[in-house]
């Protein structure tokens, strides 16, 4: 029988059955899924095939059906380890807020990479709009600016007042959709306002150090009764990019992209070169700084 996963904690699975009923798997022996080290051979997200054991009532996992895709990352800059956070996706939500906890642009743009990587199309929501004041409005409107401009869709609202979750209700409708981002910044709540029978759990961010506390512990995929699947996972710290290629970093900016043809030198790399049609457009304000800053440090030396 085929199904998909849509839980994993330690050895077992949950499977979801055509007939929209679960049950919970173990794998069988060792799977070593594309060549690619992961803590985790087997991802929400996953479509498998298994076998039901009748007496335990539980079943066995005998085959991993090939992905259309996955999003990966390394569970920090210099770590070996690396972790597939979703497989199957149609998108990738990055939840993220200017209030607490704040996320940087550096932790955006390294969640935009992983997803260009992998050809999954990628979306930023900014929550919690309901405690920004002014200077943090003028702050949101200048990055919804800078993303939309980079091509990525963005989305501001308030998990706790409903304010604009009716256009996340359309985003989402009919697609598989992961939801990442830093603890606390309001992933289970947002799900919990769009499907209210879900009653997720979630927590206050610590007041002393203004950080999410990791309520949610594992990736979790979830029927939507408007259409599609929504997988809430736990908080990210930070977003490590797992196989990190200086040489076409570039071209996982896809506003770099869509010049790199225009420089000079068919490798330019965009940081020193004569003829460089991508610092010609950050001069005249055609490629955001922020962006344009953020690749550069990647470039430099924050990545082994
Ligand atoms: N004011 C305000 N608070 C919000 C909003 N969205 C979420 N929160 C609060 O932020 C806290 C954290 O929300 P969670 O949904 O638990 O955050 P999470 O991203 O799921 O965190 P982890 O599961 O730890 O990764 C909770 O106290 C929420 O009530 C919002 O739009 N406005
Ligand atoms: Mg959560
Ligand atoms: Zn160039």
């Amino acid at each position: 029988m085929k199904g998909i996963v849509t839980k994993s904690t330690g050895s077992w699975y949950s499977v979801l059955k055509p007939d929209g009923t679960f049950i919970e798997c173990r794998l069988k022996g060792k799977f070593k899924v594309l060549g690619i080290k992961t803590t985790n051979p087997l991802a929400v997200g996953d479509h498998v095939v298994f076998r039901v054991l009748r007496e335990e009532g539980t079943g066995v996992i005998t085959q991993i059906l090939p992905r259309k895709n996955y999003i990966i990352r390394k569970a920090t800059k210099l770590s070996k380890q690396s972790h597939i956070l979703a497989a199957n996706l149609d998108q990738a939500i990055i939840i993220v807020t200017l209030a607490e906890p704040r996320t940087s642009t550096g932790f955006i743009d390294r969640f935009l990479i992983t997803a260009e990587a992998y050809h999954i199309p990628a979306v930023i929501i900014f929550n919690k709009i309901d405690l920004y004041n002014d200077g943090k409005m003028e702050e949101l409107s200048t990055l919804k600016k800078v993303y939309e401009a980079a091509g990525y869709p963005c989305y501001a609202v308030s998990a706790l007042t409903g304010e604009n979750t009716g256009d996340v209700i359309e985003l989402l409708k009919d697609k598989v959709s992961l939801l990442a981002g830093h603890s606390g910044v309001g992933k289970s709540a947002l799900i919990n306002t769009l499907e209210p029978g879900l009653d997720l759990k979630t927590k206050p961010i610590s007041r002393a150090h203004k950080k999410g506390v990791h309520t949610t512990t594992f990736a979790m995929m979830f029927r939507l009764s408007f259409g599609g699947f929504i997988i809430d996972t736990p908080g990210i710290k930070e977003f490590g990019l797992y196989d990190l290629d200086r040489k076409t970093l570039s071209e996982r900016y896809p506003e770099l992209r869509a010049l790199m043809h225009a420089c000079k030198y068919t490798n330019c790399t965009h940081l020193h070169e004569p003829g460089c049609a991508v610092k010609e457009a950050v001069e005249n304000g055609e490629i955001s700084m922020i962006r344009y800053d953020g690749y550069l440090r990647i470039m430099a030396n924050d990545e082994p």
